[in-house]
């Protein structure tokens, strides 16, 4: 199946990437430049070699779609991939009075009593943000990040611009076009106004034959953790687009630039490509919703999935 595709990619970055430092001070083994294509008429390509979280990618989408940059949404959804950027903003700020938070993704991997004081801070944190709607205003934002940028991106005169509306408009009444593109990436907003900026840089849109394809240039990617909800995250915008579009979905194909593993991954990637891919899932969208800004999280169905067990590891903040 094409989860060949994701595996091929790791018996790849761990057979001629190169060990390289990064920002988090994790340390990773890393390659530039890789490409990946999903045929979506061969399943949904929701990796089958663990287990991930259909649900988490469908609320985060979702998210995304609404134009929605605060981690309240996703909490209320019971989704959490989100929280440390958020929670990094909250205890560097004044306001944080608890104890000393500094390097909190490291030091409560190697710590176990500090681990313990984070993970009642991480608690307290996502109470107060589900239950205080001023706190959360304040606390619960990222920034300019991928929904302020795909909905209402700010041009120089102080205009909004809805780049997802518009591709649609134009996937529908000009399909040829060669111009078909959503970027997240806003130098303004990069070095001021984000809590990350972001991975999946920019898409684009092609249609041939009456399909739909997507092809995604992310700028870096986390291979073990992140990738998986990526490649599921795009393909699913595709299928959603097609359906709004009348059109049937094609390829989606994923580009990186830095493709890594980190190196705190590793075991738990062994384990993974000692497995063998299982037949991918399918996913089914209600007939009755046709506008891709009405879809709600009951609209989308996944069926026949059975994945290996799920498979945990630190993420890198
Ligand atoms: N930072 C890094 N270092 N890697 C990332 O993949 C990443 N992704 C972000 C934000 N920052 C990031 C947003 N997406 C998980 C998956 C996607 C994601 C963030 C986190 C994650 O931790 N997934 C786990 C557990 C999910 C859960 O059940 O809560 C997994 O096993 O898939
Ligand atoms: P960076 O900004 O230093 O590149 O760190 C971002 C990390 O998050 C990097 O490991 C890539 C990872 N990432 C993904 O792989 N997918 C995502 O969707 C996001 C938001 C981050």
């Amino acid at each position: 199946t094409s989860e060949n595709e994701y595996l091929q990619l790791l018996r790849s970055v761990l057979e001629r990437g190169t060990v390289k430092e990064d920002r988090t001070g994790t340390g990773t083994v890393s390659t530039f430049g890789y490409q990946m294509r999903f045929n979506l008429n061969e399943g949904f390509p929701l990796i089958t070699t663990k287990r991930v979280s259909f649900k988490l990618v469908v609320s985060e989408l979702l998210w995304f779609i609404k134009g929605d940059t605060n981690i309240r949404y996703l909490l209320q959804h019971n989704n959490n991939i989100w929280n440390e950027w958020a929670f990094k903003k909250w205890i560097e700020s004044t306001d944080y009075t608890g104890p000393d938070m500094t390097g909190f993704g490291l030091r409560s991997q190697s710590d176990e009593a500090f681990n313990v004081l984070y993970l009642e801070q991480m608690d307290l944190f996502k109470q107060q943000i589900l239950q205080d709607e001023a706190f959360a205003e304040k606390y619960g934002e990222l920034g300019n990040v991928y929904g302020k940028q795909w909905r209402d991106w700010k041009t120089s005169q102080g205009e909004s611009i809805d780049q997802l509306k518009d591709v649609i408009h134009t996937i529908k009444t000009n399909p040829d076009s060669r111009r078909m593109i959503v970027t997240a990436w806003n130098p303004e907003d990069v070095p001021r106004n984000m809590a990350l900026p972001p991975c999946h840089t920019m898409f684009q849109f092609y249609v041939s034959e009456g399909k739909l394809s997507c092809q995604l240039y992310q700028r870096s990617g986390d291979i073990f953790l992140g990738i998986p909800f990526n490649i599921a995250s795009y393909a699913l915008l595709t299928l959603l687009i097609a359906h709004e579009c009348g059109l049937q979905p094609g390829e989606f194909v994923h580009t990186l630039g830095d493709a890594h593993i980190y190196s705190n991954h590793m075991e738990q990637i062994k384990t993974q490509l000692a497995r063998e891919p299982r037949e991918l899932p399918q996913v089914r969208i209600n007939p009755d919703v046709s506008s891709l800004f009405d879809v709600e999280v009951d609209d989308i169905v996944l069926d026949n999935y059975q994945p290996h067990p799920s498979i945990k590891a630190p993420v890198a903040v």
